[in-house]
């Protein structure tokens, strides 16, 4: 049964047909956090976007893919996301088991670039085919190739929302005009997430934000509104506020690997502002499996209890 959360959630979705609604119903009502309407998603996509030793060595049975399905259902997450080809490798052994997200883009870091573009890498054709019930799309707003990226999105959206299906984008600021501490300002964070709104996302994620201002002409409007970005509450709080005054999902990513009880209080934190979720790769998938069920659990339970 869907319940009256979910429906509030869906309620915002006023533009979406039938089969979207079902999908992000899907999403939503799946796993430990069944109906709460918060979410937490186990990505892996690391082993393109970092490579494979660095993504799966402190942890090898994780180089498998049907370790990352079965860690997932585990753990009870809403919902799992991955490239094309590690979905191809569990879909049809474990359809059914679990909300799929199909990452339609992805980059590695062989190539750098100052001005990051993800390659397609993937089609609305192949999450169809293997049972989806979400894109991906990673976007880096501040790069100089942004463009190109927001109208592949724009395309993309508009087919999987034709054919049914939910839209999950990955806003992660970077590129040449951009100071490293900017990427995770909170200004910048805020915008990325207004932008993947405006872009027709229907779930948001976006990296915990600092409370470093990159931009000048934002930080007088922060300063003069008294906008309260001191704690990591108050910033989630205001990330929210940005997409959309809450009525979009946004999730916060887990980032590096770090020690169980850094992450606690950074989901506390998240938590207690109102985020939606979370979406966790590196810190479960490269623990040894119970440890990382434990932690995903505990971080549920977190959201749970928000
Ligand atoms: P993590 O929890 O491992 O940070 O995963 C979240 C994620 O969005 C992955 O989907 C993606 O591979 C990674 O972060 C990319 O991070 P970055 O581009 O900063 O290296």
């Amino acid at each position: 049964m869907t319940t009256k959360r979910v429906k509030e959630i869906l309620s915002w979705y006023s533009a979406d047909n039938a089969g979207t609604k079902a999908n992000l119903a899907r999403m939503l009502s799946h796993g430990r956090l069944a109906g709460t309407g918060k979410m937490v998603i186990l990505p892996v996509d690391q082993g393109f976007e970092h490579g494979p030793a660095r993504s799966f060595a402190p942890n090898p049975p994780a180089y498998d893919p049907r370790y990352h399905f079965e860690l997932a259902i585990a753990a009870g997450c809403n919902a799992y996301a991955a490239p094309l080809g590690f979905i191809e490798a569990g879909a049809a052994e474990f359809a059914g088991d679990i909300p799929l997200i199909l990452k339609l883009n992805n980059s590695d870091t062989l190539a750098k670039s100052s001005d990051p573009i993800s390659a397609l890498t993937g089609s609305v054709a192949d999450a169809l085919r293997l049972g989806c019930a979400a894109i991906g799309f990673t976007i880096y707003p501040g790069s100089g190739e942004a463009r190109h990226a927001y109208q592949q999105l724009r395309d993309l959206a508009e087919e999987a929302k034709e054919s049914g299906l939910a839209v999950v984008v990955w806003s992660y600021p970077r590129g040449g005009g951009m100071s490293k501490d900017g990427e995770t300002a909170i200004d910048v964070v805020a915008y990325a997430a207004q932008i993947a709104a405006q872009l027709g996302a229907h779930v948001i994620k976006v990296k915990p934000p600092t409370a470093f201002i990159e931009q000048a002409e934002a930080k007088k409007v922060y300063e003069k509104e008294k906008i309260p970005i001191g704690t990591l509450a108050e910033r989630a709080r205001h990330v929210v506020q940005s997409a959309f005054a809450g009525r979009r999902i946004v999730i916060f990513s887990g980032g590096a690997a770090k020690g169980k009880a850094e992450i606690l209080e950074e989901i506390r934190g998240l938590a207690d502002g109102g985020a939606f979720g979370s979406i966790v790769g590196r810190n479960s998938f490269q623990r040894p499996r119970t440890e990382a069920i434990e932690l995903l659990h505990e971080i549920m339970d977190l959201y749970a209890s928000a």
